[in-house]
């Protein structure tokens, strides 16, 4: 039923889809040397990306997703933020350093203070290093309303792309080259029908855990799509019938959604799930909205896409009919690249792939489906050469290699993150000066399933973003705590993020500011206190310290039957606080975070405008001081 849909959406796209312009990046390039300004307004709509019933979205300069911003590496950027939402907020620059402006970062209660409604924020950062990152909210859950958009950095040189290590014929290097420069972005979320805070409430008041999406839509497009009963009971994971047991009716919801009230998820509480809007997890009312086309160009020979997961709690994958991926970006940086069929991407995370247009002339479905235990449900969009008339197939389901639950089909090469060796190489220090043990549990009773500790100790309370921004005061006077901690500038520093099994969930955790090293994962108790303790006890393979991963998100290991735990080091380079947290909004708002104050012994002077109190710009934006050229935009 569901690729009948799609099949259906094919057939049409020759009709109407075809129309979706790419937007346009405007910008005024400023009479200082090399300054980008970007200016954005932020409105509180009626929308529906899915087609039924519209609910109130994010809109950024009237579009969601918003805008994307591009620059060239080395450029300051300017990004000024009108507010005329009904409340606070704050915009982050996921994955910019922020080196020199720890002030721009956008995390209420450690950089600034929200953003009030009917005021003005200008964001002042540097462009010091290529690749595809995102601008989103970061006040409360706000980014499942839908304010998130791309920020593309173009790098100073061709020579600084891996595409060699793909072929070594020049010729083939520039196509790759040019179609990394005309890259397209592709979000791929969930999405619900209600409102963060609605669904924060519904969490408080079913004392759940939330977990169920009514779609998965690739920019902002997609649809709900309904299965039959006998189609959801053969999607049905077997890793979660033993689980369904302790409900009746043992199985999974209409929306494809594990029940609410299991213990085996949700941990020991009692729930009152009667208090649940019907579909908010087991009604499911299909309604359709319009399909993300992307069109690429035969003639190019390549077409380079980038991925990107802003959503709110679904990890997810992605497989493109008819095309293997050489993914060559990782979280924004080059990696050495890896020709594969399926790539996950976990919340917050970038995946860059490149793909060879050497297939008929068609259109060829791009698959999204859930990576997660918790539902069955998949999101479709259509990668289409340009000039061609329909799908490759009658059968909209020849060339799939993962069904809509998100098994494979077929034998196929899934990508390797632990693999994801950055290009150029750049190891990390063989030791670390410090290390920090975290575990990620639920508080447990009489706190609620939807509170979450990082520490291990306390949560991390939401209120905490209305507080001074920690930045501002003095860490000296600011007392270290399980929630708080400070590192000294220079120092490298290990993270050990141990996740309490037996249900050990896959958390994707991400840094604020510098990069990390991923240096190794495993499945069991960390009963360490160093990693060298570690790796003297463990197998000599277990950790990497020639080329890890370095990125700025990390996802801990899942397991049904034990804990787990992750390490990543990093060298602080950038003093200031910063947010180390889960990028499931959910978990985050449920306390999965902790502030990381670092390089204290060289703390950042504030400058006056940011320290001022709320909202820089406030009134000198709006009288156009700041800006002469916007004078008469507000
Ligand atoms: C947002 O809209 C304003 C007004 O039309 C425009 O000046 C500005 O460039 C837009 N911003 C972006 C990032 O496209
Ligand atoms: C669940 O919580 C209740 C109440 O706190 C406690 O009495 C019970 O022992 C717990 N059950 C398990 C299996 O931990
Ligand atoms: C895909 O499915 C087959 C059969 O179910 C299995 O043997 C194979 O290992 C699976 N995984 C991959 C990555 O191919
Ligand atoms: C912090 O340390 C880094 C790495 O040693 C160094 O490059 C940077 O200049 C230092 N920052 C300050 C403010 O001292
Ligand atoms: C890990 O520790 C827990 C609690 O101490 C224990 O119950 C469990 O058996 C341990 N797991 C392993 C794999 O050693
Ligand atoms: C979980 O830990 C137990 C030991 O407590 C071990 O026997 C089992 O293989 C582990 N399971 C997995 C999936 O690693
Ligand atoms: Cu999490």
């Amino acid at each position: 039923m569901a690729f009948s849909r799609l099949l259906a959406i094919i057939s049409c796209l020759s009709l109407a889809v075809f129309s979706t312009a790419a937007p346009s990046s405007s910008h005024s390039l400023d009479r200082r040397a090399d300054v980008v300004h970007f200016e954005v307004t932020l409105t509180w709509e009626d929308y529906s990306p899915v087609g039924g019933t519209p609910r109130k979205m994010i809109m950024t300069n009237g579009t969601f997703p918003g805008p994307p911003l591009k620059m060239k590496v080395g450029q300051s950027v300017e990004f000024l933020v009108h507010n005329e939402l009904p409340d606070a907020t704050t915009i982050h620059f996921h994955g910019i350093v922020q080196q020199g402006t720890p002030w721009s970062d956008g995390v209420p209660g450690l950089t600034q203070h929200p953003i009030a409604p009917g005021s003005s924020f200008l964001y002042k950062w540097t462009a010091d290093a290529s690749g595809v990152y995102f601008y989103h909210a970061h006040y409360r859950s706000q980014i499942m309303d839908g304010l998130y958009g791309a920020i593309i950095i173009s790098p100073a040189s061709k020579d600084d792309k891996p595409f060699s290590l793909i072929n070594d014929d020049p010729y083939y290097q520039d196509l790759m080259s040019a179609a990394d420069d005309e890259l397209q972005t592709l979000f791929i979320s969930d999405y619900n029908k209600y409102t963060s805070a609605e669904l924060h409430q519904q969490e408080q008041d079913a004392n759940i855990d939330f977990a169920c999406a009514d779609a998965i839509i690739i920019n902002g497009k997609g649809s709900q799509i309904c299965l039959s009963r006998d189609e959801l009971t053969a999607y049905t994971s077997p890793k979660v019938a033993p689980l369904l047991a302790a409900v009746s009716p043992s199985q999974i919801t209409d929306k494809g959604c594990l029940p609410p009230n299991l213990p085996a998820t949700q941990g020991n509480f009692t729930f009152n799930i009667e208090t649940l809007p019907s579909d908010a997890y087991f009604e499911c009312t299909p309604s359709s909205g319009p399909t993300e086309v992307i069109t690429v160009d035969p003639a190019k020979g390549f077409a380079a896409l980038t991925f990107i997961n802003p959503g709110g709690y679904e990890l997810l994958k992605f497989t493109i009919d008819g095309h293997r991926m050489w993914v060559y970006g990782v979280d924004g940086g080059y990696v050495t690249p890896q020709l594969v069929d399926q790539v996950v991407v976990n919340n917050g995370d970038r995946y860059s792939v490149l793909i060879e247009l050497n297939q008929a002339p068609a259109q060829y479905a791009i698959r999204v489906a859930n990576n997660g235990l918790n539902q069955v449900i998949s999101g479709f969009g259509v990668l289409s050469y340009k000039d061609s008339t329909g799908p490759a197939s009658e059968d909209p389901n020849a060339l799939a290699i993962m069904n809509f639950a998100g098994a494979n089909t077929t034998t196929f090469v899934p990508y390797n993150d632990n693999k994801a060796a950055p290009y150029p190489p750049s190891p990390p220090a063989p030791t670390a000066d410090v290390t920090y043990q975290m575990n990620i549990k639920k508080l447990g009773q009489p706190a609620g399933a939807y509170q979450w500790t990082l520490s291990g100790v306390q949560s991390f309370s939401t209120e905490l973003e209305d507080q001074t921004p920690l930045l501002f005061e003095d860490p000296a006077s600011v007392t270290e705590s399980d929630l708080i901690l400070k590192t000294t500038n220079g120092t490298w520093v290990d993270l050990v993020i141990k996740t309490q099994g037996p249900l050990a969930q896959p958390h994707p955790m991400h840094k604020h500011s510098n990069k990390a090293y991923v240096l190794g994962k495993g499945v069991g108790n960390w009963t360490w206190n160093t990693v060298a303790e570690a790796a003297a006890a463990l197998p000599a393979n277990t950790f990497n310290f020639q080329n890890p991963p370095l990125r700025d998100g990390y996802t801990t290991t899942p397991n049904e039957q034990n804990s787990t735990w992750m390490v990543i080091r990093y060298q602080v380079v950038n003093p200031g606080a910063f947010l180390f947290h889960c990028h499931v909004q959910t978990h985050m708002f449920g306390g999965m975070a902790m502030a990381m104050l670092d390089g204290v012994d060289q703390w950042p002077e504030v400058p006056s405008e940011y320290a001022s109190g709320n909202g820089i710009s406030t009134k000198l934006a709006k009288k156009g001081k700041l800006h002469p050229l916007h004078q008469n935009k507000h």
